[in-house]
């Protein structure tokens, strides 16, 4: 951004294109700043996070794709994104609806991609869900310490690579193994991944974005708690 350039002086529209801008060159201040004015000017904490946000994240990955952006740049974009979204995680947070089940979500084994499930676990959480977050880079092993500790309804599986995606089905074979699998509803997304492959590795399904995420989940809660209600 330019020194001498006011965020207050744009319109919404121009503010929101220089996001897309600051957030290309990774200018955290600059995004947090202007995350507080468009907030001010009484737009959801939603559309913040998707038309400014995750809207610049996607260009940012498609010159990232052609090889004008590097390792180095989009680290700088994803710290400024999640400059924004920690100031928008506990707005979306805000239901104060009873928890509506629990979930555990983590990136698997070899990937360090963290923004979409992120983004993930704060819909989520907005829906009313309780969610435990596993971070990166989780082995089977983290999974299932997590479902033995926190028991959710949901365990939800991130993947960013083509060389990673593969490892959701080794934490799925291991929960069959373990004779728990149908205990849990497994949820899978991330940018390389399709229903097919969904379908393919035994998950029940697969979520596009964060928002089908949040309505998928939601589905699955009321099945089993139309099953727990039929059983009593
Ligand atoms: Co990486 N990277 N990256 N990267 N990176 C991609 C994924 C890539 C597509 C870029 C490209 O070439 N176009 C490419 C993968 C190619 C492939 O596998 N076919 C790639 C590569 C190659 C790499 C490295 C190998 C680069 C290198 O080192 N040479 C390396 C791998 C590191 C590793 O993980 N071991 C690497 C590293 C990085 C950074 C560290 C620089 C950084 C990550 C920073 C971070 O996350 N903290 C980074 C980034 C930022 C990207 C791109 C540009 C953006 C990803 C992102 O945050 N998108 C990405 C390009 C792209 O995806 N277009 C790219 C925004 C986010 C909101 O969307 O993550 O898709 P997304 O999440 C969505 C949905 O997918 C879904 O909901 C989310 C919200 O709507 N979703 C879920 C995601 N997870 C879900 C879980 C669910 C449900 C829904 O559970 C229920």
């Amino acid at each position: 951004m330019a020194d001498d350039l006011d965020l207050n002086t744009l319109g919404d529209e121009e503010l929101v294109a220089q996001m897309h801008d600051d957030l290309y060159d990774g200018l955290k201040t600059e995004i947090e700043d202007a995350v507080h004015i468009l907030l001010n000017r009484g737009w959801t904490p939603y559309d913040v996070l998707t038309q400014a946000l995750v809207e610049g994240m996607r260009i940012v990955g498609l010159d990232f794709r052609d090889g004008i952006l590097f390792v180095p740049e989009v680290l700088m974009s994803a710290n400024a994104m999640k400059g924004g979204m920690s100031i928008l995680r506990p707005l979306l947070a805000e239901t104060g609806a009873p928890k509506v089940g629990k979930m555990v979500i983590g990136t698997v084994k070899g990937d360090i991609h963290d923004i979409g499930k992120n983004l993930v676990g704060m819909m989520m959480e907005g829906a009313g869900f309780e969610v435990i977050d596993l971070g990166i880079n989780n082995g089977v092993e983290k999974y299932l310490a997590a479902i033995e500790e926190h028991r959710p309804d949901i365990v939800g599986m991130s993947a960013l690579l083509t060389t990673t995606m593969p490892y959701m089905k080794v934490v799925i074979d291991t929960m069959k193994e373990k004779g728990i699998r149908d205990d849990y509803v497994v949820l899978v997304g991330g940018a390389p991944l399709n229903e097919a492959f969904a379908n393919s590795i035994g998950a029940d399904a697969y979520c596009r974005d964060a928002a089908v995420a949040v309505e998928t989940a939601k589905a699955f809660m009321a099945k089993r708690h139309a099953a727990t209600a039929s059983r009593a």
